[in-house]
């Protein structure tokens, strides 16, 4: 298993969730959102005790950029604390079906990796027409796609693709949330850094009509985040935090799916090791912002 001491290679990745579901077959099942550009599997991990099938569901994802490693090691943190500590609080999983995906950028991670890749790699490998390697898949979504915020370069940081959904990943994604956004509540995407619990929009300033709905969620969840160490979160909307970006995914759960809390939380740090967490960090992260999330799921059981 993994013991979040240290950064886990992809191998690893999907070793550990293929040991919960081989585990816990009875509250974990693994299926395959689709493969990547490269030919690498995007797991999807379902925990529920079952039932009725219409309970309600939070979705919640990590890895879309390579170079955060903290955001799969929070995400299969999550998925151990729900799986092997399910008697600490069986309500969370009794009352809510989880749909979580580790790693939605499995070929960049391995590139960032690898001693012939690079470390702060952003996008994922998919070649473009010319010399550049790489679509930012967190500007590949269709809800305002390209209208700000994004590159047209195809050798940009924040590439957008040729098209909207034109990459394989974000279209994996996008299917495995429409095959359950009529009962999805919450989408969590997770990233660093910054320490920073943010709402729709990225695409423009202005806010969503029931902005106060979701920042009023955030503003309990940071307190509790906050209130284990004193790591301070800022709360808000994308664009008025970090300034316009658009086609990300979480404004295509919002306004594209549907879904009403769409979550993108920047993890640690403040930029200090900016990407390059130290690993004695990850506990620390993953204890705090599970602090935050379970305030999230006790409103998912009331909704
Ligand atoms: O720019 C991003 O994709 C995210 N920041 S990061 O440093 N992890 O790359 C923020 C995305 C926030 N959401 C929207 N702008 N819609
Ligand atoms: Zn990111």
């Amino acid at each position: 298993s993994l013991d979040w001491t240290s950064y886990s290679d992809l191998p690893a990745i999907y070793e550990f969730v293929n040991e919960m579901a081989a585990t816990y077959p009875n509250l974990v099942t693994v299926t395959s959102a689709g493969t990547s550009y490269e030919g690498n599997d995007m797991p999807l991990v379902k925990i529920s005790t079952g039932g009725s099938g219409e309970k309600n569901v939070i979705f919640a994802e990590g890895g879309i950029h390579a170079r955060e490693w903290i955001a799969p090691a929070y995400v299969t943190w999550m998925i151990r604390e729900l799986v092997e500590n399910y008697a600490a609080h069986p309500e969370y999983v009794d009352n809510i079906d989880w749909y979580i995906m580790p790693i939605l950028n499995p070929d960049g991670y391995t590139y960032t990796f690898s001693p012939t890749g690079d470390r702060l790699w952003r996008k994922n490998r998919a070649p473009n027409q010319g010399i550049c390697v790489g679509t930012d898949l967190n500007r590949n979504f269709d809800f305002q796609w390209n209208t700000g915020g994004s590159s047209s370069l195809e050798c940009g940081e924040t590439y957008h693709g040729g098209a909207p959904f034109s990459q394989v990943e974000a279209r994996n994604v996008r299917d495995a949330i429409l095959s359950v956004a009529n009962r999805t509540k919450v989408y969590f995407s997770f990233h660093s850094y910054g320490q920073y619990w943010l709402t729709p929009w990225g695409y423009t300033s202005a806010l969503p009509d029931d902005y106060q709905d979701l920042f009023d969620l955030a503003q309990s969840a940071v307190d509790k985040l906050t209130a284990v160490e004193g790591t301070p979160y800022k709360i808000g909307s994308s664009t008025n935090l970090l300034g316009l970006a658009s086609g990300c995914s979480d404004d295509w759960a919002k306004g594209g799916a549907g879904i009403k809390y769409s979550y993108t939380v920047e993890m640690r740090d403040k930029g200090t090791f900016g990407f390059q967490l130290p690993a004695n960090q990850i506990l620390p992260n993953n204890l705090e912002v599970w602090e935050g999330v379970k305030v999230v799921a006790e409103a998912v059981m009331l909704m």
